[in-house]
């Protein structure tokens, strides 16, 4: 690309003549022809992967490298004195995910596209998003996010569908964003909308009135479903997202020459946990209505469509009432009866019925019973749900169970985020890396080499000041980049336990306060939202923010220790704080999370994970070995266990651990009231003190000791870079390319 000729053609002007804005405008335009000039993957059958979130994050950059131009446009501007990362922050981020589901469903879209296979993404296309979070007096608030704007990636289609509900109909019209994989072939992620949404329902914060379909449908992912008339507006979305979805499969796939007895060889749906579940009765109820028996229908639909675990959280598994259901999508109803029945008759335990006693349709259980695959995303998980949560499906499908352990893409996560780390292990091992990841093991023999681990320490400070700067810049954050960067960032859960680390937090406070203090200082880094119904969640938030103003105006401690919780966590931000972090905190109760990513993010750009035995950490551990991770806690035998005979008791924990019970009890202290919101504190110290669900008692010991483990063990310079290094190179197997390439093998066979 001539960015002269391009700028010239379009404003008359030269490089250094344009605005930034200018120049992105131009840029986008000229990016998005190229991608979508690429090759489209073609093929008789079709992957359709169906997702509530994709969390694309920016894509000016990401496309730029996957065209191969990214090195040329970036010398390009800067001869004529600009600055491509400033180029880049005039893109608005798309808020069009939560976290690691819509991500991974992202990295999935672009490793698809890099390997060439015939694939598209179906979603909504939601104008403001997840919400935009803004931290003030302690606490979280919540506004819009709105992404779209003149120059944008989002383009419009001519292809509309009906949508009928029960009350209403709408038009979905579909929007595609060009998909480019690093190599010769362009997808699409493939967005529905209606057209009479209408921005300005929404009053205070992220209010609007929930009962006005027609204008509200697509202005937020997950609005709030702490009332009736949220939870029904959540399923007009997810009918809106499957019957459209459904629509252009079936006319798609008729048009590569489908007959309709032919779908499973013309279209594989991956079915991202069961948001879009409903596709499987839609796409039933659609092959009737052109004809097809209903048995017929029900086989096709179930040689078509598998479907993809994220959780083993028994609230996050969706139910829906059947009068929720047949106020909104009454047609589907008798379809999903029919399926019941059937499960009815072939099987005698309830446990594995579709509608339960209570008048409730799971939507998992649809899933499983008419689905071809059901797959977990580590191997531990996929080993909980067949031996515990989903066992009794297990043992009548043994052959539907696979694992797919998660992986991320490695052109956004190192080559774009870690431009300083990449050309590092370019000189080390050559460019191979950048198509087969596993060559990343090369540099294993480089472990000793004191070279080569100082400038991999040279990297990492780079990347601390460039984060430093970024924070001061954008969020008036100072940090210190002598400091060790400890990093928790990740949806706000409970089961993830950031009460736990912001325990460790109290407990350094009072140990600095007692005039121990640490020999390297240390920054705590927070970045997370939290569902705005989700009151522990917020009490959580609470306590990190007045930790994080208690310890900055403690002179005494300040030099030691700072708690920073960034503002609106998203992908552009873990792009610049993965890079930038020494200790990457994993700390789940064991069993809780399914994989994790970020994990992975945080391991691929040389930090060291803190972490229990769960999810993908298992395999992170077992690839770098005991040395080049600290890993703590009960396991989650132990702690499958623990639930199962009820015997948790937390008082007894707080009881008989001084240390635990001075930090515990610090939250509720005089000193902690006078900053913070005694509601809050106090409900959860009652929470954690008399219920910790997520068990962060038991491991705490442990925790602290590990951590000071780590701590200690960054002192030795040397030692610490090559464990930075191990875990580099052992990455290799997290690349969402082997991930995909297994899914192709065992799932999609394209
Ligand atoms: C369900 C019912 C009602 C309301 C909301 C939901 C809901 C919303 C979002 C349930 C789940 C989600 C998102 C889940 C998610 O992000 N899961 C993560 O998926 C990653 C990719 O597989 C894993 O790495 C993480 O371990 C998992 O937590």
């Amino acid at each position: 690309m001539n960015l002269n000729e391009v700028l010239l053609a379009a404003y008359g002007k030269s490089i250094s003549e344009c605005s930034n804005a200018e120049i992105y405008a131009a840029l986008l335009k000229e990016t998005d022809a190229m991608a979508s000039q690429k090759c489209h993957a073609s093929g008789k059958k079709k992957l359709y992967y169906i997702s509530a979130e994709f969390l694309i994050g920016k894509l000016l950059s990401n496309n730029l490298i996957n065209l191969g131009i990214y090195e040329d446009v970036k010398a390009q501007l800067s001869s004529a004195g600009k600055d491509l990362s400033d180029i880049e922050e005039i893109e608005h981020e798309p808020s069009l995910g939560n976290g690691g589901l819509g991500r991974l469903a992202a990295c999935f879209l672009d490793s698809i596209a890099t390997l060439g296979l015939h694939g598209d993404g179906i979603g909504l296309n939601y104008h403001f998003g997840l919400f935009r979070q803004v931290l003030s007096d302690n606490a979280q608030t919540t506004i819009p996010d709105p992404w779209l704007n003149d120059h944008s990636w989002l383009n419009r289609t001519d292809i509309t569908y009906p949508v009928r509900f029960r009350d209403l109909t709408v038009t979905a019209r579909l929007y595609e964003i060009h998909v480019t994989g690093y190599g010769s072939v362009t997808n699409k992620l493939r967005l529905f909308d209606i057209e009479s949404v209408d921005e300005s329902v929404v009053k205070d914060g992220i209010d609007f009135d929930k009962t006005e379909i027609a204008k509200n449908l697509t202005l937020f992912l997950y609005p709030d479903d702490s009332d009736e008339n949220g939870r029904l507006l959540r399923i007009y979305q997810q009918y809106l997202m499957v019957s459209a979805g459904a629509q252009l499969i079936l006319d798609e796939c008729t048009a590569r020459g489908c007959q309709l007895y032919d779908l499973p060889d013309y279209a594989v749906i991956q079915i991202n946990d069961t948001h879009p579940t409903m596709v499987i009765p839609e796409l039933i109820r659609l092959l009737m209505e052109r004809g097809i028996p209903m048995d017929d229908a029900i086989s096709i639909v179930s040689r078509t469509c598998a479907y993809t675990n994220h959780t083993i959280l028994a609230e996050a598994l969706e139910k829906w009432k059947i009068s929720q259901l047949n106020q909104v999508v009454p047609k589907l109803m008798p379809i999903i009866e029919v399926l019941d029945n059937k499960i009815r008759r072939k099987f005698d335990n309830p446990s594995v019925y579709i509608i339960d006693k209570e008048e409730r349709v799971h939507m998992a259980h649809i899933d499983i019973h008419y689905g071809f695959s059901v797959n977990g995303v580590a191997s531990l998980h996929t080993e909980i749900l067949k031996n515990e949560e989903l066992q009794h499906f297990y043992k009548l499908y043994p052959e539907k169970f696979n694992n797919k352990t998660n992986g991320i893409t490695f052109r956004r996560w190192l080559m774009h985020s870690n431009p300083e780390l990449s050309a590092l292990i370019t000189k080390l091992i050559g460019d191979g890396w950048k198509q087969n990841a596993g060559e990343l093991k090369n540099l294993l023999k480089f472990r000793q080499d004191e070279a080569v681990l100082h400038q991999l320490l040279a990297v990492k400070q780079e990347k601390k000041h460039q984060l430093a700067a970024h924070l001061a810049k954008t969020q008036g954050i100072s940090l210190n980049a002598d400091s060790i960067f400890d990093i928790q960032v990740k949806r706000l859960h409970e089961y993830k336990r950031q009460q736990l680390n912001a325990l460790y937090v109290i407990c350094k406070y009072l140990e600095i306060k007692s005039g121990k203090t640490p020999k390297t200082p240390i920054t705590v880094i927070f970045g997370a939202k939290a569902a705005p119904a989700y009151t522990i969640a917020q009490d959580i938030i609470h306590l990190i923010l007045c930790l994080q103003q208690l310890i900055a105006n403690d002179p005494e401690v300040n030099p030691y220790l700072r708690v920073v919780m960034v503002e609106n966590y998203n992908v552009t931000l873990a792009e610049k704080l993965i890079p930038a972090c020494d200790i990457s905190e994993q700390i789940s109760l064991a069993s809780k999370e399914a994989s994790g990513t970020g994990n992975m993010k945080f391991m691929l750009n040389g930090a060291v994970t803190l972490g229990t035995e769960d999810g993908a950490n298992v395999e992170i551990h077992a690839l770098v070995g005991d040395e080049n991770i600290y890993i703590f806690g009960d396991d989650s035998d132990t702690v499958v266990e623990r639930y199962k005979n009820g015997s948790y008791n937390a008082k007894q924990y707080y009881t008989e651990n001084p240390t635990l019970k001075k930090a515990v009890d610090f939250i509720i202290s005089e000193e902690f009231a006078e900053i913070g919101d005694k509601i809050r504190l106090t409900r959860l110290y009652k929470e954690l003190t008399t219920k910790d669900w997520f068990m962060t008692f038991p491991d705490f010991e442990r925790y602290v000791e590990a951590r000071e483990c780590a701590y200690t063990d960054y002192e030795n310079r040397m030692a610490w870079a090559e464990k930075m290094l191990v875990n580099i190179a052992q990455a290799g197997y997290f690349s969402s390319d082997r991930t995909i390439a297994e899914y192709n093998q065992d799932i999609w066979k394209l």
